[in-house]
Parts: C-alpha cells; structure tokens; sequence
C-alpha cells in the first residue's frame, strides 16, 4: 500500500483558495485545507491563514491535519521564525494586553501570567507507555514513585479525549519547526509545536531554532521529529473569565509524554516547561528515553569552560536541581584575576562519548529562561547583561518608566519610583510583600549573553572535563568534595538531595530527593538511567571526574557559611587543579575533601573552613541511610548492585571512620 497521503484526491485535505473577510472587513485569498478526512474521521474545513501547506513534507501534514480534527483550530499559521512574524505576533500580543512593551528596554516585553498558571506542574505529569516499568522502577509495595509518573495509554487516552476535542476552538493553531541543537548538528534533533497560544510561538523563537530548514530537512531524509501538541485548553466561546489577558486552564493541566512515539501532548498552561515543549518535555523527557536507546545522555544541566590564568581551558557540566544555581554558575564573573568563564548553556547538555573516548556536550537550547529573582549587576552582571534586549519576561515587576524590578534589585532601583508587582499592584521598594513571582522568568537569546563561548554551537559539541552535583543543602553538606571514581560519583547523583523551590509547585522548604537534578525530567526506568550511566565507563573512555559542591550551607543563624556566585571561582580553581592531579586532597568516607587551606580564600574576609567542611556523624549517619532508604523503595529489584555496593561502602566508612 503507498503511504497514507492526506492530499490525496478523496481522502484527503484539498488546498484551494478562498475569498475571507478579516475582522475590519478587509478581504483577502486565504488558502483553505478542504476535506481533510482522516480514516474514520469527518470533514474539517480549514483556512491556512500564513504558509503553504502543500510545500510541508507528508508527514507534517498529516500530523497537522490529524491535530486540526481533533482541536479544531479557526485557522493554521505555519511559522518560518523571521523577524517579521515575530512583529506581527508581538503586535497581537500587545493589542491584546498579554504583552506590555518596557520601554525603557530594548525590544522587551512583560507579561503577567494568570497567577494560577506561575510554574511547571509536576504532579500533572505523565510518561505513557504500555509496559509500566519502561516508564517507573519497581517501587517499594506501599511507597509512591517519586522519579516519574507512569499512566498506561488507555487512562491517558480518556483524560485527553476529556479535554483535547475541540479545545482550540475560535483559536489559531500556529505550528512551529524547531531543531533542539543546532540545525544540521549530528548531535541535534528535530521537532514540530502544535500550539495555540501565540506567547508559546514568541518564547520558542527564542528558545529553540524555529526556522523553515526544518520542512527541508524532514523531506529529504527519513529522520522523523518529535511529535509536540500544545493546548492552553481556552475555546471559544470562552467558559470562564481570562484573567490577566493569560487564557489558561489550571484545574485541567496535564502534560503527557509517549516516548516510544515520541510525542507530547500538553493541555491547560502557558507557562515554561509545560508549554515550550522543546525544553523539558522534549530535551529532557523524551530525550532521556532517545539517549538510552543511541547511547548517550540527556542531562538536566549548564555547560561552561573556565579559563584559568595561565591560559589552560576546562569543560564543566553541572547538575542541580531547579532554581538551585545552572544560570549563575554558567554565567559566573570569576572573583579572582586572570580567571575567564565562558557560558555554553544554562540548563540541559546533551551528552555523548565520541569515537576518541571524550565526553561531549552540546546545549540543544538557543536561549535561556532564567529566574529572575536574586540576579542583579553583583551576583550575575552577565545575566543582566544578557536580558537588556529582545527579552520577554514573565511575572515580573515594572517600574513606571517601563524598567523591570524584581526581589534582588533593590540596591540598583530608585527607591521612590512606583512598581506595579506582578501581580498588578502598586508598590515600592522597602513595602512589605514580594513585586515579582518567585519563578519569575526571563527569556533571551543565548546568543546575546557577552560571554557566550565561541564554540557553543560547534555542531560536535565541547569536551567536558568534570560533571557537577550539587543542591541546596542548609545543614551537614560541605562546600565541596570530589567523587572516589565514576561508580562513586554516580551512586552521589543518584542520592543528590535539595530544598524544595518555586520551580514546581511544591510549597515550603523541605529537602527532597532530586536524583541528578532529574527528579522531575526522567523519562524512563529510573533504575535503568543509572545502570545507563554506569555503562557510560568503557575502556578507552576518558571519564571526567565527579564532584560535589553546596553552596548554601548556613550557619546558626541562617546565614550563608559561603558567599557564592563570582566566588565560586575558588571551588573551580580547586577543581581544576584536582582534574590536573594536584595533590590537594583529604580523604574522608564521604569523598574527597579539600586539603585545609588548598581553597584560595584570600580577600574574602572570615570563612570558617572547620565549620564549612564539618561532617557531623549523627548527620550523615541518617542521610546515608536514609539515602538508602530511598533508592530501595523507589528502585526496588531495578537498583543497579554497583550502585547498592556503594552505598553500603559508604555507609561502612561513615560508621567506622567518621
Ligand atoms: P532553573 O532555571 O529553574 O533550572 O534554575 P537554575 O538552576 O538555573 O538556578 P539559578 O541560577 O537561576 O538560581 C536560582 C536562585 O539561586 C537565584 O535566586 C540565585 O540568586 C540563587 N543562587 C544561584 N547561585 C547561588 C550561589 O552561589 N549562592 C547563593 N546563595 N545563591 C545562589
Ligand atoms: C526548571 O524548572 O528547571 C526550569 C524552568 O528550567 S521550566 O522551563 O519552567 O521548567
Ligand atoms: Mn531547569
């Protein structure tokens, strides 16, 4: 049988053009799909209002038209990613009130969410597969899996039929070509977002490479692409009251993944990781799942070199939880002279071996969508730097001359001029009450960051020297210690704990377990990840070396033991001289500590070493345990035994020797 075609005569979507009135009564030809029957479907008639449906490879139509039944969009805009659509959309956004220019920026935009639409929505959100433990480990009898959420496609196949039919009503459904990684890489991947919120098309511009390369390359190779549908779930006529000019449904989020069919369906939010589907879902989630099967990783991590005085370079990839430090490390202002930072990317690496036995990163992303909050011109001027242009920010606050405020910028802000919080209130700084959201965003270019390295879209990627762990751990964690070997270091990621943030919804500050920063991104068997990873170690492989570092460890009186951001520098410059073989090591049963004194701290005022790398034993006695605790309940049979036997080497030596 020839391929299913939906242009073809009778079974198919014709393309003809039509005589429309727009809404000012001005008419025009628009192009209209007619008669898209899909096996078992019935006829649809669909104008495309940008772009020529008949020049898409068959593919793309047939997904498209497969999608136009199911949410029954007014009309199609196929986006190219110029200029000019991205004016003529901003212009849309603006009429409407979503949008407000700042004019004291350049090209920057705020917008303020519904403020029940403020942060990705992690208990929404599901892997579907027909085995259930390709998805979720053999958890514990009477524990609920915290590293993904498995629903069978049946389940999911009813919460979508509950919302998805018809969903777009009254809307436009604007789909968008993106390659995460550069266009042409070997290491990148290619995408199409179904999505019809015009906000999603303006932050995907920025945040993947949204170009009409894209068609070309999907029509002359058999490389497919992941399957993104995105619905804010707000038809026409609207049900209920749109707030803040956000259409959204909150009550009816869902974000589902099928990663053997390399789909997403997302319904109900706006915001970030629930609706740029690139990111999360697609270089995280999906992707986690395409790494395991090609044999490589795709980690929830910056990517950044540092350059130290005598001019030698070192790969770094970190992973910490959300909101817990990627942005400010990759963009970190060294505190020490003749120090250089150069950023590659602020939150996914893609990683892979190649044929030399190096590790090597690519940062499939195009831009960042960084917290706002804590970022000002002392903790990450290049941040500040980055986001002065061509920047959409969300849930922010704005100063009345149209300038952006958030918590952290008090120093640099006038301490007269009125605010309206993000949430559209006036203020003014010093007043009570927080002006932006806690996840407030800003969304920009990477390639506008001043220190944006030059091979950060080198299509083999970088050579990654060490990987990072880290979170925020207020009490018993030291600043740093270095992984025993890849085994070690891997079995520390897997029991990597943090803080709780605004990044998801969880409230308060509980310390929870985030395995590898990847908690909330696992796209498969948790247990079979850290078998993946163990696998990584081949002969003839360069492994880089583990490390772990805290930079929020407090005192007795909350305060931070260690002063961060630009001073990081001085934990890298120890790093990079334990990657060169520097002797500068104490061993404890935990890892590899710092010689006392090998951390250059001049100029730094008082730091208190002993507190700062104290382990208490009581401390660490319940964290190993618990630790153990919980890779047993949550992996149960699928726990990799070289990760059970260092756990249980740990534990010996903390008992013994601490
Ligand atoms: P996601 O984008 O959610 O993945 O977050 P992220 O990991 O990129 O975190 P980011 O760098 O945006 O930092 C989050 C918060 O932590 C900000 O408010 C920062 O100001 C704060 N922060 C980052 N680095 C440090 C540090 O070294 N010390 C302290 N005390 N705070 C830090
Ligand atoms: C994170 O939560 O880790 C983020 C923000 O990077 S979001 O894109 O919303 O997932
Ligand atoms: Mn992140």
């Amino acid at each position: 049988m020839p391929p299913y075609n939906p242009l073809m005569e009778n079974k198919t979507a014709r393309v003809s053009k039509r005589r429309r009135c727009d809404s000012m009564g001005t008419e025009s030809l628009v192009e209209e799909i007619d008669d898209v029957t899909l096996p078992g479907l019935g006829i649809v008639h669909v104008p495309v209002v940008k772009g020529d449906f008949n020049a898409l490879p068959l593919k793309v139509q047939e997904f498209i038209a497969e999608h136009v039944k199911l949410c029954r969009p007014k009309g199609i805009y196929l986006c190219d990613g110029s200029e000019e659509e991205a004016e003529e959309l901003t212009e849309k956004l603006l009429n409407r009130g979503t949008l407000v220019k700042l004019d004291k920026m350049d090209n920057c935009y705020l917008c303020r969410t519904d403020p029940a639409d403020v942060a990705r929505v992690e208990s929404q959100t599901f892997i579907c597969t027909d085995e259930k433990y390709k998805t979720v480990p053999h958890v514990a009898e009477g524990f609920k899996g915290i590293m993904g959420q498995w629903k069978s496609p049946e389940d999911m196949a009813d919460v979508l039929d509950s919302r998805f039919p018809g969903s777009m009503k009254g809307r436009v459904m604007y789909v968008i070509p993106f390659s995460m990684g550069p266009i042409g890489s070997p290491l990148s991947k290619i995408g199409v977002e179904l999505t019809d919120f015009n906000y999603v098309v303006l932050s995907m511009r920025i945040m993947a490479r949204v170009s009409t390369k894209i068609w070309d390359m999907l029509g002359n190779t058999d490389s497919d692409f992941v399957k993104c549908v995105h619905s804010i779930g707000a038809p026409r006529p609207l049900q209920k009251k749109v707030i803040n000019h956000w259409p959204c449904n909150p009550g009816k989020i869902i974000v589902a993944h099928y990663p053997d069919e390399r789909k997403v369906m997302s319904y109900g939010s706006g915001y970030g990781g629930n609706s740029l589907l690139g990111k999360k879902c697609f270089a995280l989630r999906i992707a986690s799942r395409i790494a395991k099967d090609e044999g490589w990783l795709a980690e929830h991590m910056l990517i950044m070199s540092v350059t130290n005085p005598a001019g030698q370079e070192k790969f770094i990839a970190a992973a910490f939880p959300s909101a817990c430090g990627k942005t400010n490390m990759a963009m970190l202002t060294p505190s020490l002279p003749g120090w250089k930072v150069k950023c590659i990317g602020d939150d996914i690496a893609w990683l892979r071996f190649d044929k030399d036995g190096r590790l090597r990163a690519i940062n499939p992303e195009a831009g960042f969508f960084g917290v706002a909050p804590g970022t000002n011109n002392k903790t990450n001027p290049v941040a500040m730097a980055t986001c002065e242009k061509n920047t959409i920010f969300t849930n922010v606050a704005m100063t009345e001359d149209g300038g952006v405020f958030w918590e952290g910028l008090e120093k640099e802000t006038d301490r007269n001029i009125p605010i309206t919080t993000w949430r559209g209130d006036k203020w003014k700084v010093g007043q009570e009450g927080k002006a932006a959201h806690p996840n407030s965003r800003f969304c920009c270019p990477a390639s506008q960051c001043p220190i944006i390295h030059p091979a950060w879209e080198d299509p083999e990627g970088v050579p990654i020297d060490a990987i990072l762990f880290g979170g925020r751990r207020p009490a018993g964690v030291p600043l740093v210690f270095e992984a025993f070997n890849w085994e070690h270091g891997v079995m520390l990621g897997a029991s990597l704990k943090s803080e709780s943030t605004a990044a998801a919804e969880h409230t308060g500050k509980t310390i929870m377990h985030d395995p590898m920063a990847m908690r909330p991104f696992m796209g498969y068997n948790f247990g079979d990840y850290l078998q993946h990873w163990l696998d990584m170690k081949q002969p003839g492989r360069q492994m880089p070396k583990i490390f772990h570092v805290n930079w929020f460890r407090l005192n007795e009186h909350g305060d931070f033991l260690w002063p961060g951001f630009g001073q990081n520098i001085r934990v890298i410059d120890w790093m990079c001289r334990r990657m060169d073989g520097e002797n500068i090591v104490e061993p404890s049963p935990i890892g590899l500590l710092p010689e006392e004194g090998s951390i250059p701290l001049q100029g730094l005022g008082p730091i208190d070493w002993e507190e700062m790398f104290s382990l208490p034993k009581d401390y660490w006695m319940e964290d190993i345990k618990e630790s153990k605790q919980f890779l047993h309940d949550q992996c149960g049979c699928d726990l990799p035994d070289v990760i059970e036997q260092q756990l249980n080497a740990q534990q010996e030596r903390i008992s013994e020797n601490l």
